[in-house]
C-alpha cells in the first residue's frame, strides 16, 4: 500500500497520543508513512492558505489554523449546530444560519487546495467525521485521482430529517465522491441506503457497490472498538473504590458522557430518580456517578442541557439526600482516563442511556474494565450503535423511565452467574473487535477498492 492520509478536525499535535482511535491511527501512520492533516486548535486573526509541519514519529503532522469567523461558520456553525443535530434525530435543534454553509464549504476547500500538491495518486486517504463531509467532492475538484475513504463516527441521518437540510441535494454527490463511505452500523448502512434508492440516477450495483452519475462507491459498516488491552491495565492501575467516599456495602452505578443532548442525561438522572423512589429502604444503597465534562459550550443548546441537568440532579438530591448521603454525584469536568476507568472497574452498573449516538465507546470501556470474576452489568440503550455487537447488555429504551429505573434493580440484584455469563459474551466481542481490528479492517477494504480500480484503468 501507498502512503497514509489522515484528515481529522484536530491533530493530536501537544504530547504523546492518547485515547483509543488517536493511539490506533498514530499506529498506523507509524508503520505505512504518511501524513496527519488537521486543524490546530489555534484561531487566529489571519490564517494562511498554508501548513504547519510537525514530526510525528515517523509521519509528518500538517496542521492549520481557524480564524474567529471560521471557528464560528464551520465548526461551531454548521458541523455541530447542523450536522450533529440533524445526524442525531434532533432536526428542531438546527441552527440554519445564513453563511454558516459557505463557511463550512470555504474550510473543506482550502483544506482540499492546501492539500492536493502534497498528495500522490498512490496515496490512501482516510478523512474522519462530519467536518469534512464535502472534502472528497473538494480534492476532486482539485484533481486529486487517489483512493479517498471517509468514516462517519456518528449516525446516519434519516431520510425525513435530510429533507430540511438546505444543502440536501449536495448530500449525495459529498458522499459518491469518496470511494467508500464508512458507518457504524448495519442500521446507518440502511438508512444511506435508503436514501440512494428515493434518489434519481442512483443505482445499487450487484456487488452492492452504488453508483451515482459517473462515481461509483461503497457504503460499509465498521463498527469501531476500543483499546481493550490498554483498558484493562489502566482499570487495574488503582482500586476505584478507594477514590470515593462510599460506605462499604453501598452500590456504585456509574455514567460517563460529554454533555450533549443526545446521551440522554436527563432521563438518566430521573429513571434513577425513580429507581430510588420504588427502592426498599433496607436495601444497600446505590449511588449514580455521573461525570460529564463540558463540550461545545458556545452552542446555545448546550447551554440548556446543562441548565436542564442541573435541576433534575438537584431535585432528585433534594428528595433522596440525607445528612450522610448524597445519591447523585455529578462532575462537571473530566477526569484523568486512567481514574475513569479504575471507576468503571470499581460500577456495579455501568448506565448508558443515550437517545441516539452512533456507537458509543463508553460501553465498551466499561465492560473492558470488568473484574471477570465479580463483574458489573452494562445497561444500554437500543438507540445506541454499541447495542448492534452487544446483546447480551440490559437493552432499554431511553424515552422509558419506568423501563430504565426497572433495569436498574434487574441489574443491582443479578446473580453472579448471570453476570458473568453476560459479561463474557460481551467481552469477548469488546477484545476481539478492538480498535486495531477496526482500522486494519477499513485499511484492507480501501486497499482491495485501490485494486480493483486500478485493475479498471
Ligand atoms: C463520537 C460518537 C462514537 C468521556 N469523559 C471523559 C473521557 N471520556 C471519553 C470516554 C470515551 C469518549 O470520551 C467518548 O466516546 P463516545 O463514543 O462515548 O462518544 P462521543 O464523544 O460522542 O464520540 C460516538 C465515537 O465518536 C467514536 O467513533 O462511538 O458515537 O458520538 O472514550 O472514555 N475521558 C477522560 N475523562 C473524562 O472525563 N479521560
Amino acid at each position: 500500500m501507498g502512503r497514509l492520509i489522515v484528515v481529522s478536525n484536530r491533530v493530536p499535535s501537544d504530547g504523546p497520543p492518547s485515547g483509543g482511535l488517536v493511539v490506533a491511527l498514530h499506529d498506523c501512520l507509524k508503520h505505512n508513512g504518511g501524513v496527519w492533516f488537521g486543524t490546530s486548535g489555534d484561531i487566529v486573526e489571519d490564517p494562511e492558505d498554508s501548513f504547519a509541519e510537525l514530526s510525528g514519529d515517523g509521519y509528518k503532522m500538517r496542521t492549520f489554523d481557524l480564524s474567529p469567523a471560521e471557528q464560528q461558520g464551520y465548526y461551531l456553525g454548521y458541523a455541530n449546530s447542523v450536522l450533529w443535530p440533524l445526524c442525531h434525530r434532533r432536526a428542531d435543534l438546527m441552527a440554519l444560519n445564513a453563511g454558516d454553509y459557505d463557511v463550512y464549504d470555504s474550510v473543506n476547500r482550502r483544506l482540499a487546495r492546501m492539500m492536493a500538491p502534497e498528495l500522490r495518486p498512490d496515496d490512501h486517504i482516510w478523512i474522519h467525521d462530519y467536518h469534512f463531509l464535502p472534502l472528497a467532492a473538494c480534492l476532486r475538484a482539485e484533481g486529486v485521482t487517489a483512493t479517498i475513504g471517509y468514516f462517519h463516527h456518528i449516525p446516519f441521518p434519516a431520510t425525513h430529517d435530510l429533507m430540511a437540510l438546505p444543502q440536501r441535494d449536495l448530500f449525495a454527490g459529498w458522499m459518491a465522491s469518496f470511494d467508500l463511505f464508512g458507518l457504524q452500523t448495519q442500521r446507518d448502512v440502511a438508512a444511506a441506503l435508503e436514501m440512494f434508492r428515493g434518489l434519481n440516477g442512483a443505482e445499487q450495483l450487484r456487488d452492492g457497490s452504488i453508483s451515482l452519475n459517473d462515481r461509483r462507491f461503497e457504503i460499509r459498516s465498521f463498527p469501531i472498538g476500543i483499546d481493550a488491552d490498554a483498558f484493562v491495565k489502566e482499570a487495574q492501575s488503582t482500586d476505584g473504590r478507594s477514590l470515593l467516599n462510599f460506605a462499604p456495602d453501598e452500590r456504585l452505578v456509574i455514567g460517563v458522557d460529554r454533555l450533549d443532548y443526545s446521551k440522554g442525561l436527563d432521563n438518566r438522572f430521573r429513571a434513577f430518580g425513580r429507581f430510588l423512589e420504588n427502592r426498599i429502604v433496607d436495601e444497600p444503597r446505590a449511588s449514580l456517578l455521573q461525570i460529564a465534562p463540558p463540550t461545545r459550550e458556545d452552542v446555545d443548546a448546550y447551554q440548556q442541557i446543562r441548565d436542564a441537568l442541573e435541576g433534575t440532579a438537584g431535585k432528585v438530591n433534594g428528595e433522596h439526600s440525607d445528612l450522610g448521603w448524597t445519591p447523585i454525584r455529578y462532575i462537571h469536568h473530566a477526569v484523568p482516563r486512567d481514574t475513569l476507568a479504575a471507576l468503571y472497574r470499581a460500577a456495579d452498573v455501568g448506565f448508558v442511556t443515550p437517545f441516539c449516538d452512533g456507537m458509543n465507546l463508553v460501553a465498551k470501556e466499561f465492560v473492558a474494565a470488568q473484574d471477570p470474576a465479580d463483574p458489573g452489568v452494562l445497561i444500554l440503550s437500543q438507540f445506541a450503535g454499541a447495542v448492534e455487537q452487544m446483546a447480551s447488555a440490559l437493552i432499554v429504551n431511553p424515552y422509558d423511565i419506568g423501563e430504565m429505573a426497572q433495569a436498574l434493580k434487574q441489574a443491582l440484584a443479578m446473580p453472579l452467574h448471570e453476570r458473568q455469563d453476560r459479561h463474557e459474551a460481551l467481552a469477548r466481542g469488546v477484545f476481539r473487535n478492538d480498535v486495531a481490528h477496526w482500522t486494519q479492517t477499513y485499511l484492507d477494504t480501501m486497499a482491495r477498492i485501490s485494486t480493483e480500480r486500478a485493475a479498471l484503468t
